[in-house]
């Protein structure tokens, strides 16, 4: 079949084989910036916003895309390339595809290269919302002190250069205070990462780094910005050279980045918006008034879930989550870890049904169609795991429940940090402290319970006897006997 770029120019052509925006992308007027234009934002807030900006009402709700990192030209470039434009590809539970165009981001800035044209467009008038995608450890917070790390060099750098900051907190701070200077509005910054408590999180982690670099905007920031806690769910496996490929043979878009993703969305926030808001429940977002409990369940059910198959799937040598959850054994599990460890942490839950929500999960690891990539759940991990599955184990030890099944999972990672699964492959370990990781790792082999001294991750675990004692049980068990003879025997007890 004949292929075009995907562009402003071609996108007529493409009409009879993909959807495709059908509003006058000229009009749109960017009313949001969002830092962090990962696949994530592109299956989620873009794809909320791409249906709203088919109202003629919504113009003013464009979203302009910052690419905060080097690491980030690839995708930049990309869509700079395509107008902003790019091919959101739905697999559905009966393995069709959906195929949409989304238009949401029309504008796209690089922050390496122009950091003030950044701030600049932060500070517009126009701008009334800043939403974030910077992952877990883009926070810079530290799980053994609960407080900002002021020691990372990035930090440092950008005190001392607040007009080319290379982190999220210079931007925004500077920003805020050219907002201030200029006698504008305030906005909301809203985190759409899995954090716990996302928005306190951005808002204390903000107001550290303001309350050194610049302490007279403090006062002005609590009074005029916002900061909504928000739960987002949609799962969006890394895009691979297949899913490329397809989409230009099938449907003639030559894309060179598309996003792929399950039909499964869900977006929870909470109505805490300084300068207005899109009506995004007008296309199937939630408004609350307290989002922090349904925060708690996606994160210790669904995030977790996918830690625990990632870790326990990665050391048995699998590839991706749904091969995990198709092993009875690591389903069973799973659901005994959800319902004896996790479920009890959570509380009252108005207006879900726990069960079917659980239910509900195990079918989405399982869509054969995704391929989510154990690699991508795995990554991270030390930074995952202190908001994924820690705080069940506080909860639980607080309340004298069982952890045994959080302490099997955690001496698996240990084990996993040492970088080769059970079959004696070489395992693609991606983490921000990686190197540390390996070190405690292979210490850890002579004496498992050091592994938990890590304090940056485990805060004072290591202090619960009845932890390290499981822990350092389970770990002597996965390396004798291997992950899934354990699993099966801690399924039959
Ligand atoms: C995953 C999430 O990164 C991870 O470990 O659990 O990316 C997950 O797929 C999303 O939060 C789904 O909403």
């Amino acid at each position: 079949m004949t292929s075009y770029k995907l562009n402003n120019k071609n996108l007529s052509k493409f009409t009879d084989k993909v959807l495709i925006p059908e509003y006058d992308r000229s009009t749109i007027k960017t009313g949001i910036v969002h830092v962090g234009i990962g696949g994530f934002h592109r299956s989620h807030e873009a794809y909320y916003t791409d249906q709203l900006l088919h109202d003629p009402a919504n113009s003013d709700w464009g979203i302009c895309g910052i690419a905060l990192l080097d690491f980030d030209t690839k995708i930049y470039n990309t869509l700079k390339e395509q107008d902003g434009l790019y091919t959101l590809i739905v697999k559905e539970l009966d393995g069709s595809l959906t195929k949409r165009v989304i238009g949401s981001i029309v504008e796209y800035l690089f922050a390496p290269e122009n950091p003030i044209q950044v701030i600049e467009k932060m500070a517009s008038d126009d701008v009334k919302i800043i939403t974030l995608t910077i992952t877990e450890g883009g926070y810079n917070y530290n799980e053994a002190t609960g407080a900002f790390d002021f020691t990372n060099p990035l930090i440092q750098h950008d005190f001392e250069n607040p007009q080319a900051p290379k982190t999220i907190f210079g931007y925004l701070t500077q920003a805020l205070k050219l907002r201030k200077e200029r006698g504008l509005a305030g906005c909301t910054i809203q985190s759409c990462d899995n954090i716990q408590g996302n928005g306190h999180m951005t808002e204390r982690m903000l107001l550290s780094y303001v309350n050194k670099a610049e302490p007279d905007l403090v006062p002005w920031i609590k009074s005029n910005v916002s900061f909504p806690n928000g739960m987002v769910d949609r799962i969006t496996p890394a895009t691979s050279e297949k899913d490329i490929t397809l989409l230009k043979e099938t449907s003639g878009v030559d894309d060179a980045w598309p996003v792929v993703c399950e039909p499964f969305k869900q977006w929870i926030i909470e109505d805490n918006f300084t300068s207005g808001r899109p009506a995004w429940e007008t296309v199937g977002a939630q408004f609350v008034e307290d989002v922090v409990p349904y925060e708690k369940m996606k994160l210790s059910l669904l995030n977790a879930g996918h830690s625990v198959l990632g870790i326990l799937g990665a050391l048995m040598g699998y590839e991706t989550i749904d091969e995990s959850v198709h092993n009875e054994a690591i389903r069973t599990f799973l659901n005994t870890y959800m319902d004896k460890e996790v479920t009890p942490t959570l509380g009252d839950l108005e207006g879900v049904d726990l069960k079917k929500y659980k239910q509900s999960l195990l079918q989405r690891f399982g869509n054969i169609y995704i391929k989510d990539q154990i690699d991508r759940i795995c990554s991270e991990s030390s930074a995952k795991i202190p908001i994924f599955i820690l705080p069940t184990v506080n909860v639980q030890l607080e309340k004298n429940g069982s952890i045994d099944y959080a302490a099997f999972v955690i001496a698996a990672w240990a084990i996993y940090s040492i970088g080769v699964d059970e079959k004696g492959n070489a395992l693609n370990i991606k983490d921000a402290h990686g190197t540390l990781l390996k070190e405690k790792a292979l210490v850890a082999k002579e004496n498992p319970a050091s592994f938990l001294d890590l304090e940056s991750v485990f805060g004072k675990l290591k202090d619960s006897k009845k932890f390290v004692d499981a822990y350092s049980i389970a770990y002597q068990n996965i390396l004798k006997y291997g992950v899934e003879k354990c699993v099966t025997q801690m399924n039959n007890k």
